[in-house]
């Protein structure tokens, strides 16, 4: 008897080594599952490779690794991406972009009315559901998930041009507070585009496992998700190598864009004392948009940065007044000086921190991690607030944009069975939870 266990035993321990040895000596096979991030602004794609245990964001031929949520539909083509973006000016009616904000939800008529009003494409109310009216020779209408597949086929593309094999599987990402019917109708964009998903999990997870924190001791894990327009924090907790969610909360006014058009006010009134005029032109008010949002930029990595935007400077409301002349405004803008501007509006980033915390029956000094997820979470004041108001550092050491997708590819690693296998249940669903809004 114990014979046979023991020669079990060896056979298994033979499989087990020539396992182990061809994993040693064998090329290591070509990731097949890929991650997926489908985000409200911009979408990425990852692999995990099991060679090296790295993960890879898959870049396009110029070398970016992520794309713009944008389709843009054309007399001839449906383009998806940059080219899409490319065509925000000249095509504005038939550019969809946003398209997650609407996908699987079932809208009053008016809340409807009331987004659709924000965009230069149109969405009508289909039942309760978002489409999108297109007019190109014909006019017809388009779902938000049919979007979605051909930002995801886009993906798909890119993941197989990249790797050489065909991409048939992936895990993708969504929000902590996607219900049911939001998570099936990502499912479904993503099975029009040719992709089976293995599975669906929750952003703020996925960020975390970025971090490895699915492989270290930790119990509590907040994450702040701060993008160009939306705010979202949630509260993990880990138990047996799952995370499940314990609370959410978040403001859907609160981002980047916000941060870029208070420095916009400053610099408009900065014309207007410097130059005598004020900047109404819509060319010159977007030459100052864009140059406000490149010095946002750089002043997360300088203290200061010199503003030189030519303007044309014409009086667009009275054709018949003398034309003040075409000047340069040039400035400098400190760090500090865009800090103050937005002083109110970063400490509302603690709001939404206090709520998950109170909803969890947490005490701050209970969080073991803090990670940082979202492009607008590289402002040194918004890591400092958040670090001094935890009493230690948050984790950063991730591009924040990247997080989400490279958090997924590891899942998308697990699934396709990676070796070294880790946890493969890595999250259990909260179903009972609803996110707190600030607005
Ligand atoms: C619309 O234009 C495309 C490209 O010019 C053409 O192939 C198609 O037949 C046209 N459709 C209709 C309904 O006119
Ligand atoms: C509209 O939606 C309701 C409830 O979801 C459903 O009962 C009804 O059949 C739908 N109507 C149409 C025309 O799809
Ligand atoms: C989601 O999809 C599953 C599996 O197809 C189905 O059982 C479930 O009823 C769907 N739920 C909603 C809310 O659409
Ligand atoms: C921002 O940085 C980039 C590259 O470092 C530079 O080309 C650009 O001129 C800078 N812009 C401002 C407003 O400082
Ligand atoms: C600054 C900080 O908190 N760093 C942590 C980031 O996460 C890893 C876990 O992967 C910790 O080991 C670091 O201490």
């Amino acid at each position: 008897m114990s014979g046979e266990i023991s020669m079990i035993g060896s056979v298994i321990l033979a499989l087990f080594l020539a396992g182990y040895l061809g994993q040693q000596y064998l090329p290591p096979p070509k990731p097949r599952v890929v991650g997926l991030d489908l985000g409200t602004t911009y979408c990425s794609v990852g692999v995990f490779h099991p060679g090296v245990g790295d993960v890879e964001v898959i870049a396009d031929r110029q070398g970016r690794k992520s794309i713009p949520s944008a389709v843009s539909f054309t007399l001839t083509e449906v383009l998806a991406g940059h080219e899409a973006m490319d065509l925000a000016d000249s095509n504005p009616q038939n550019t969809i972009y946003d398209a997650k904000r609407f996908i699987g939800k079932v809208f009053e008529p008016d809340l409807l009315e009331q987004e659709s009003a924000r965009y230069p494409f149109q969405v009508v109310n289909n039942n309760g559901s978002a489409e999108f009216q297109v007019t190109t020779n014909v006019t017809f209408t388009v779902s938000p998930e049919f979007i979605g597949s051909r930002l995801l086929l886009k993906m798909k593309k890119m993941a197989e041009d990249h790797l050489g094999v065909p991409i048939h599987k992936a895990v993708i990402s969504v929000p902590a507070e996607f219900d049911e019917r939001q998570r099936n109708y990502t499912i479904r964009a993503a099975n029009l585009a040719g992709l089976e998903i293995l599975r669906v999990i929750n952003e703020p997870t996925a960020a975390a496992m970025a971090y490895g924190l699915h492989k270290v001791e930790v119990f509590n894990v907040l994450v702040v998700d701060l993008g160009g327009g939306t705010l979202d924090v949630s509260l993990l907790n880990k138990q047996g190598g799952m995370f499940i969610t314990r609370a959410m909360a978040g403001n859907n006014k609160l981002g980047g864009q916000d941060f870029s058009q208070r420095l916009l006010q400053h610099m408009m009134e900065q014309v207007r004392q410097t130059l005598g005029v004020a900047a109404t032109l819509e060319e010159d008010i977007h030459r100052l948009r864009q140059s406000a949002e490149e010095a946002k930029l750089n002043l997360t990595l300088r203290t200061s940065v010199d503003v030189r935007v030519p303007l044309r400077l014409r009086r667009a409301e009275t054709p018949g007044a003398p034309e003040p002349p075409p000047a340069v405004f040039r400035t400098t803008i400190t760090r500090q000086a865009f800090e103050e501007l937005n002083e109110d509006l970063f400490q509302k980033i603690l709001a939404p921190v206090e709520t998950v915390l109170a909803e969890g029956r947490l005490a701050k000094e209970e969080v073991d991690e803090i990670v940082l997820v979202g492009g607008s979470t590289r402002i040194p004041r918004i890591r400092r607030l958040i670090g001094h108001f935890f009493g230690k550092e948050p984790n950063t050491s991730v591009d924040p944009d990247l997080a989400v997708v490279i958090g997924v590819a590891i899942q998308a690693g697990i699934m396709g069975g990676s070796w070294p296998l880790q946890v493969s249940a890595i999250e259990i669903p909260n179903r009972h939870l609803r996110k707190v809004n600030f607005n």
